[in-house]
């Protein structure tokens, strides 16, 4: 009988520099869970070690192996910590979504690339490596659903709030800005409800992000599958709270909505993106436009209804966006009931139709990558558009979001949700996802601008309300009551 080496592979989640909103903060710390499935494949000679850089910054380790995950904006700062290792001839490797979509880019920084999923290249890539025959592009191409391990999480040894799980992957919608239909595949791969269950046990924390793209899609069967996923977490007495992303039709059904809620549903993100027919129509929003912008403020109602709170993503500066247009877009969010608001700007994320069509109309301003990769997180603007000019978008959007998380707002935001849901949990939830939003997309302006907010979200210049005095006492009470408990749950008190 042979004994293996015990070799050491050390994995990385580099995080933007540029941008200190999205390291770990608050109660958004969500955990590298693709590096928690490779951790998964790896053969159990092999010690594992994860180095998330939202938590830590960099400091050199040694390790047989080095492997990154890559979003997009993540991408330059995973070239920087390889070249560190490369120098020491270490061998390094890289896959996610950026190493994806750019992989001849990635093999000028790293040794091996791996496009697609982890499931079909980490075993041969692994085998090769210990063979010394590692190549230089290993392609996973799209898994079969039925060989995705669970994550391992004992890896995931950072604070973080929430678990993530993913029950299905793929989208066919194919909307022009997003780089999930041709990342994860054009149909929806659903894993087997009893397993995801199975997962669900193993996770510890109360919290819980349901990672799927559209958590009830538009597969026949969805709803009831939805529906047997939620009675299976009540049945076996997985207590959680949680989030999850999906579509318009996620109100379509009250039983799916009672049995969310049951389960521990308190927010739903959904990819609102515009609320007019022509910035739908410019970005391909196929599933929105069939249902009408008409139908919006229907759908929030019956979800509340359910004690459910409403994310809306929302996207500012489609190629048909004027300056007027943004500002309706920042009215449409504040008159409207929803609850908490992610308001990015349309960015062309490399492998996108929409990078294709920005690129050939030479509408992409910041080009120069792959250092200016890591300005793709969608908070400034790196392209001019038809209508507007890229200073423009970024002037016009630096005083909406003023607008939209200055605490005033997000305080009305707050009594309003309580007052639809009902709900305590979720008002207060929602307000929360508001002021990890308001850190993230003011970090550039809440220094520049003088008559603008600081960084508690609260006006410079103007005489703080006896509305804001007396809702203190009352956010005071509930987390003194109720979130603490979680919160001390989240940094391990
Ligand atoms: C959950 C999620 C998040 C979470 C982060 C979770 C986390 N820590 O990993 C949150 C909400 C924080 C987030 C934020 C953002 N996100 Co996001 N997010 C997703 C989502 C919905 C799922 C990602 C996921 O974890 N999937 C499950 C894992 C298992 O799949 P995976 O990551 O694709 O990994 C597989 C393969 O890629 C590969 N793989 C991945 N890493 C590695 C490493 C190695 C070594 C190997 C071999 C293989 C491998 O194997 C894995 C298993 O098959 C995707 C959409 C999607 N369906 O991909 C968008 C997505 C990844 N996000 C995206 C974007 C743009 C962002 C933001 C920039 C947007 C914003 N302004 O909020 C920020 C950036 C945050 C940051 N710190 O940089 C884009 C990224 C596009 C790109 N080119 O990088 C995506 C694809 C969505 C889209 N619209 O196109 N996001
Ligand atoms: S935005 Fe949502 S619906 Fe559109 S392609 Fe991406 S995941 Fe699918």
């Amino acid at each position: 009988m042979t004994t293996k080496t015990r070799r050491k592979l050390l994995l990385i989640n580099p995080a933007i520099q540029l941008r200190k909103g999205f390291l770990n903060k608050g109660v958004e710390r969500v955990m590298p869970v693709a590096l928690g499935l490779v951790a998964a494949l790896t053969p159990p000679h092999w010690e594992v070690e994860l180095l998330d850089e939202s938590f830590e910054p960099f400091t050199f380790r040694p390790a047989d192996l080095v492997a990154f995950t890559s979003f997009t904006p993540n991408a330059p700062r995973a070239y920087e910590i390889a070249a560190v290792y490369r120098q020491s001839g270490i061998h390094t490797v890289m896959g996610g979504s950026h190493a994806s979509t750019c992989p001849e880019e990635a093999g000028q920084y790293v040794d091996t690339v791996v496009t697609g999923e982890a499931e079909g290249a980490w075993p041969a890539f692994i085998a090769d490596f210990e063979a010394g025959q590692a190549k230089r592009l290993y392609e996973g191409g799209l898994a079969d659903i039925k060989d995705i391990p669970h994550v391992q999480r004992e890896i995931f040894k950072y604070p973080y709030s929430y678990d993530l799980v993913q029950t299905s992957r793929g989208c066919p919608m194919g909307c022009d800005f997003c780089t999930v239909t041709q990342l994860c595949g054009g149909t929806y791969r659903e894993r087997d409800v009893e397993d995801v269950l199975d997962e669900l046990e193993q996770t510890t924390r109360p919290l819980l992000f349901f990672i799927d793209d559209n958590l009830v899609n538009h597969k026949k069967g969805a709803e009831e599958r939805a529906i047997r996923l939620f009675k299976g977490m009540v049945q076996r007495g997985i207590k959680k709270y949680w989030f999850s992303q999906a579509a318009l039709n996620f109100a379509d059904n009250d039983e799916v909505l009672y049995w969310a809620r049951r389960s521990g549903c308190v927010i739903i993100l959904i990819g609102i993106e515009a609320e007019t027919i022509q910035a739908l129509k410019d970005t391909r929003k196929n599933l929105n436009l069939k249902r009408g912008v008409d139908s919006y403020e229907k759908t929030f109602r019956k979800i509340h209804k359910h004690g459910i709170g409403i994310l809306a993503a929302m996207i500012f500066g489609m190629e048909s966006d004027k300056k007027e247009d943004l500002l309706a877009r920042r009215d449409f969010i504040k008159n409207s009931s929803i609850d908490c608001c992610q308001s990015t700007i349309l960015t062309p994320l490399p492998g996108t139709v929409l990078y294709k069509r920005m690129k050939a109309r030479n509408q992409i301003v910041l080009q120069n990558y792959p250092s200016d990769w890591q300005h793709y997180h969608c908070m400034i603007a790196t392209s001019d558009t038809a209508s507007m000019d890229h200073r423009e978008i970024e002037n016009t959007m630096n005083d909406i979001w003023i607008s939209l998380y200055n605490k005033d707002a997000m305080r009305r935001k707050m009594f309003r949700t309580l007052w639809n849901t009902r709900s305590l949990m979720t008002a207060y939830w929602a307000y929360s996802y508001n002021h990890s939003y308001g850190r993230m997309f003011l970090e550039g302006v809440f220094d520049t601008y003088p008559e603008g907010v600081d960084r508690k979200f609260e006006w410079k210049t103007r005489k703080r309300s006896f509305y804001l005095k007396f809702s203190d006492y009352i956010l005071w009470l509930f987390y003194q009551t109720s979130w603490k408990r979680f919160a001390d749950q989240f940094t391990g008190k």
